[in-house]
């Protein structure tokens, strides 16, 4: 179960951040309003939110997933694959004392975003992409592994259409894993029931199950329908706008 999440609006510079996606620039205002609904979304699932400032400084800073690890029991500071990412943290290194301890840190020179780490349970895939490398897998797994969790990695780098590993697979509970076609064979996931998301459906593969409810974008019917029949009651968000910055649902918060 999650109690609390943290969340950051975008600031009115989100479309200057990275994007791989063609899809033209975001609308601010639209941009708002769905972040307000995503908000409002996981309070419908009895989270409280910690709300961060927006920041014009660091124009990806809404997507808040990848500056942190978190779970109920720690919290870990990554350091972002993308130079211009990196500053994203210091909120964070300010913010999570207030919920944790002790809080540990992904160092030089290894770089870890937290879109390619997906818990399942007590198990965590680690994905090594562009943006995580694999001395900070070693950081990241060093420290689960005294925390008690296990863990496996999964290079996504021959992957094509995904930045992250999250952006290809979702955790949601029961033993089941979301994934993509092109990760729906690899070994790490031979364990798990998978439910398979279509090519032409591929965005709607990062969807977030919390507490009793599953959370996807809105406009992939095929997924929607999955998810509905295996009994999951399901909030639908449009993320055009976010995702126009390669963004979706997990990445604009940090649950725990
Ligand atoms: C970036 O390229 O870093 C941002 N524009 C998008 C980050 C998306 N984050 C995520 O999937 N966890």
């Amino acid at each position: 179960m999650f109690s609390r999440a943290i969340v950051r609006p975008p600031s009115v510079n989100l479309g200057s951040g990275l994007t791989s996606a063609a899809m033209g620039k975001p609308d601010i205002a639209l941009a708002l309003h769905q972040h307000a609904l995503y908000c409002a979304a996981l309070e419908q699932c009895d989270l409280t939110l910690t709300h961060l400032p927006p920041d014009a400084d660091f124009p990806d800073s809404t997507f808040v997933e990848d500056t942190a690890i978190v779970t109920p029991f720690i919290a870990i500071l990554t350091r972002p694959g993308a130079p211009s990412r990196q500053g994203e943290v210091a909120a964070l290194a300010a913010t999570l004392p207030q919920f944790y301890s002790s809080v540990h840190s992904i160092v030089a020179p290894g770089t870890v975003d937290g879109g390619d780490i997906c818990q399942a349970g007590d198990h965590f895939f680690i994905g090594i992409s562009e943006r995580t490398n694999e001395a900070g897998a070693r950081q990241l797994a060093a420290i689960l592994a005294e925390e008690g969790y296990t863990y496996v990695t999964v290079d996504i780098r021959g992957v094509a259409g995904i930045l992250h590993l999250k952006s290809g697979i979702s955790w949601l509970g029961d033993g089941r894993l979301v994934l993509i076609d092109a990760l729906a064979r690899h070994a790490a996931f031979r364990d798990y029931e998978i439910v398979r998301v279509d090519t032409d459906e591929s965005y709607a593969a990062n969807c977030l199950r919390v507490n009793d409810q599953v959370i996807l974008a809105a406009g992939f019917p095929q997924f929607e329908s999955a998810v509905r029949a295996l009994g999951y009651p399901v909030i639908a968000l449009d993320m055009s706008e976010f995702r126009k910055m390669d963004g979706a649902l997990t990445c604009l918060s940090l649950r725990f």
